[in-house]
Order: structure tokens, then sequence, then C-alpha cells
């Protein structure tokens, strides 16, 4: 169901709205963007599950100032967000909506917009979007004896929120999405793991040590003393080795598809997905997305084989790595993941002296798979309880 992603709100002077809604809702503008060819800068306000967008004309002769000349202030649109805004668009001008554009057009904020005629929509202005991925272009940090790609969004005063992908993925691949829903109130961090994404494959073989000094090395890069940290899967089991490692650096934690109990049969389900022969004949376009994403996702993937292999030995250390780690801890997961059985949130959930735990109904693995909207409900309250 498309969720209403922000209210548009025509204005004059946006140093003084932006000091209304400091009043009402205790937070400044995240951000400020122009959109020269539709004549208008858009400053963008957190408000909960959705945004503020106040329009300020820098044209005189662009709809938004002729909106405020003949209206004055006050609302001029609702934005929707919606999957797939092309079948969004083909749908409502069949239904008999009337677009304003011919086709998607480019919005603020990377989106795809189009706005429907008002007169068929009892007078509100209704946009559609669609977020585009970001433009993310990494920061080199110095790691050992190459580097590591790290990723930075929203405003630095901001309480730091630093997220972890997982095994064979990347920021690009699994956490951007969530980059870009987080950083209206947070400061947002992302590192590929070491032989991962844009980062050097390391020398050494890969371990758990290895990935949470990854970590380490971003938090110290951008000065960061303290952060929440987000992990999916292999990323969250590092979220908790490196909070178990740095107590103090760490305010909150939340793992998503985290296994800690490595039986056998589990590893050997993991490493049946890092088969790169399997892999560039079965799954032709995910190889294409493998060869785009990584430098070199073959060696990545024996490596993490390998690096695999050697966790069932190592369960036993990481449980009771994870009941020494008192963080709050948010444990999530699919209800029917087809890598981990429910008992593995479970058990994880069970050794964290301090957890809670959320199921999400789904299916799949995957961090891209998962509902959105309620993950990204789930994290808000987590990351932002005082
Ligand atoms: N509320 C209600 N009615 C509105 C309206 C509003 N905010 N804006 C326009 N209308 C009405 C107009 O009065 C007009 O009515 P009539 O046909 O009866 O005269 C009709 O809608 C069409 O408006 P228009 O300006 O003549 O049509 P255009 O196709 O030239 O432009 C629109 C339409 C909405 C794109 C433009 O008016 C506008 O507001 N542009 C600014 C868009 C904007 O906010 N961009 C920032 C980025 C947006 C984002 O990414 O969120």
């Amino acid at each position: 169901m498309p969720r209403l992603e922000h209210v548009g709100i025509a204005v004059d002077a946006p140093e003084a709205v932006a000091a209304c809604y400091r009043e009402v809702l205790g937070v400044l503008p995240y951000k400020t963007e122009t959109v020269a060819d539709q004549g208008v800068r858009t400053h963008f306000i957190s408000a909960g599950s959705a945004k503020l967008e106040l329009l300020e004309a820098v044209a005189d002769d662009s709809p938004v100032a002729a909106f405020l000349k003949k209206r004055g202030e006050g609302l001029h649109h609702l934005a929707f967000e919606v999957d797939d805004i092309d079948e969004a668009f083909a749908r409502l001008q069949n239904a008999g909506f009337t677009p304003l554009s011919e086709a998607p057009i480019r919005g603020a904020d990377d989106k795809r917009i189009f706005f429907l005629h008002p007169k068929d929509t009892h007078g509100v202005l209704i946009e559609c979007c669609q977020s585009t991925p970001p433009t993310l272009t990494p920061q080199e940090i110095p790691f050992r004896e190459g580097t590591l790609a790290a990723y930075e969004r929203g405003r630095s005063e901001a309480p730091t929120v630093l997220l972890l992908h997982g095994a064979g993925g990347c920021t690009r691949m699994d956490t951007a999405p969530l980059m870009r829903r987080l950083e209206s109130d947070f400061h947002v961090l992302a590192v590929d793991f070491s032989g991962h994404g844009a980062s050097d494959m390391p020398d050494a073989s890969f371990s758990a040590d290895l990935f949470a000094d990854n970590a380490r090395s971003v938090l110290d890069f951008f000065d960061v003393e303290r952060a929440d940290i987000f992990g999916f899967s292999m990323g969250g089991t590092m979220a908790l080795r490196f909070a178990h490692q740095h107590p103090k650096r760490v305010r909150r934690l939340a793992v998503h598809g985290a296994n800690i109990d490595w039986t056998p049969k589990r590893a050997k389900a993991m490493q049946s997905r890092f088969n790169a022969n399997r892999v560039a004949n079965e799954y032709p376009h995910y190889a294409e997305q493998l060869d785009r994403l990584h430098a070199d996702w073959r060696t990545l993937f024996r490596r993490l084989r390998a690096f695999i292999a050697s966790l069932p030995d190592r369960a036993g250390a990481l449980t009771d790595m994870a009941v020494q780690v008192h963080h709050s801890t948010l444990v999530s997961a699919v209800d029917r993941d087809d890598l981990f059985p429910l008992e593995a949130p479970l058990h994880l959930y069970r050794q964290l002296p301090n957890s809670r735990l959320a199921l999400i109904p789904g299916e799949q693995h995957a961090l891209p798979a998962v509902d959105l909207n309620v993950l990204m409900a789930l994290l808000r309250t987590h990351f932002a309880w005082s």
C-alpha cells in the first residue's frame, strides 16, 4: 500500500517556518535541496514516519511563486511513496486521473515523481514518488595494508548509526535503503567489510576480529566516540563482536537475520550460497550484479566459504560472547527465513541479557526482501528510545 512519504508546504520564509516546526516537533530541517528546473528550494524536516517538505520559490515565475501569490503559505501537496512509479503512473492514468507530466520526472531527494491534477483529487495536489538508490560515493579509509570504503549520510551533529551489511553483500546491496530512511534523524555511517564491495581484499584471512576492526576504523575515521549499530546477518554478529570488545563505544544494537548458533548444517546451508560456479551458471543476473558491486567476488566467495567452515567450532565461543553483551539489543528476523530456522533468532534473543525480539512476516533471508516499513518502524522505536 502506498505510504505517506511527505507533506509539501509552500512557504514564504523558510527560516520562520523552520523555527515554528522546531517548537512543534523539536527538530530543524536536516537537508536543503534546490530543484532548479521546477524553480523551488526544498527543506526537509523529519516528522516520524513521514517528512515535511517546505517549498520555497527561487524564481518569480515558478509554480510555487504563483501558488504563494494566489493562496499564501500552506499545504501544497501530499506525496505517497509507491513501489513502482511507472506502474502507478499507468494505473492511475487508466483509472481516469490526469497526470501533470507525460511520464514520471526527477523530484527532490533522489526520487522519481509525478503529480495528479487536483480536479480529479478533490482539490488536493497529490504526488506519487519512488526513491531511487542514493548516489553513494565511498570515502576511502586507511585500513591495515589497504583501504575500506565507507559511506556517510545525514547531519554529523545527529546521533550516529553505523550499518553493517551481510556476508557476500555490501552497502549498496544491503543497507543503502536503510541509510536513506535513517538519514533524516541520524548521522548514518556504513562500511563495506574487507574484501566486500569497494573495500580492498585483505591479506589476512577473514575473521570476526578483522570485521569488528573494520567497524572500529570507520568510527575512528569519522571521529565518532559512540554509536548505535545495526547489523544484518554476518554484520549482526560483527556488531555484537564489536560491542563485546568496545562496550563504551556502543549505545544500542539492532541485529537482523543474525545467527551465532553455528551447527554444521547451518554452515553448509550458508556455504552453498557462496558457490561461485553455481551462481555463475544458474543465476547469471545475480552474477552480473556481483561483478558490478565487488572488485573480485569469486575470491570473496572462496574466502567466505573458508570462514564459514570455521564457525561451527566457534559456536560455543560466540554464545559465551553474547551472554556478555549487555547493550539494549533488538533481535529481528523474518519468521520463515529460508536460510536460518526460527531457533536461530530465538537462541540469540535468549542469550543476550538485554534484548527484545521482533519477528517480521517474510520468507527470504536477504535484507532487500524484508518489508522496509516494518523494519524501519522497529529501528526508529529502538534507536530513538531515550
Ligand atoms: N494545490 C491545489 N491545486 C493546485 C496546486 C496545489 N498545490 N498546484 C497547482 N494546482 C492547480 C492549478 O491551479 C491548476 O488548476 P487549473 O487547471 O484549474 O487552472 C492545476 O492544478 C494545474 O496546475 P498548473 O500549475 O497549471 O500545471 P503545471 O502542469 O504547469 O504544474 C505542478 C503542475 C503541480 C507540477 C506545479 O504547479 C508545481 O507545483 N510545481 C512545483 C512542484 C514541486 O513542488 N516541486 C518540488 C519537488 C517535489 C518533490 O520532489 O516532492
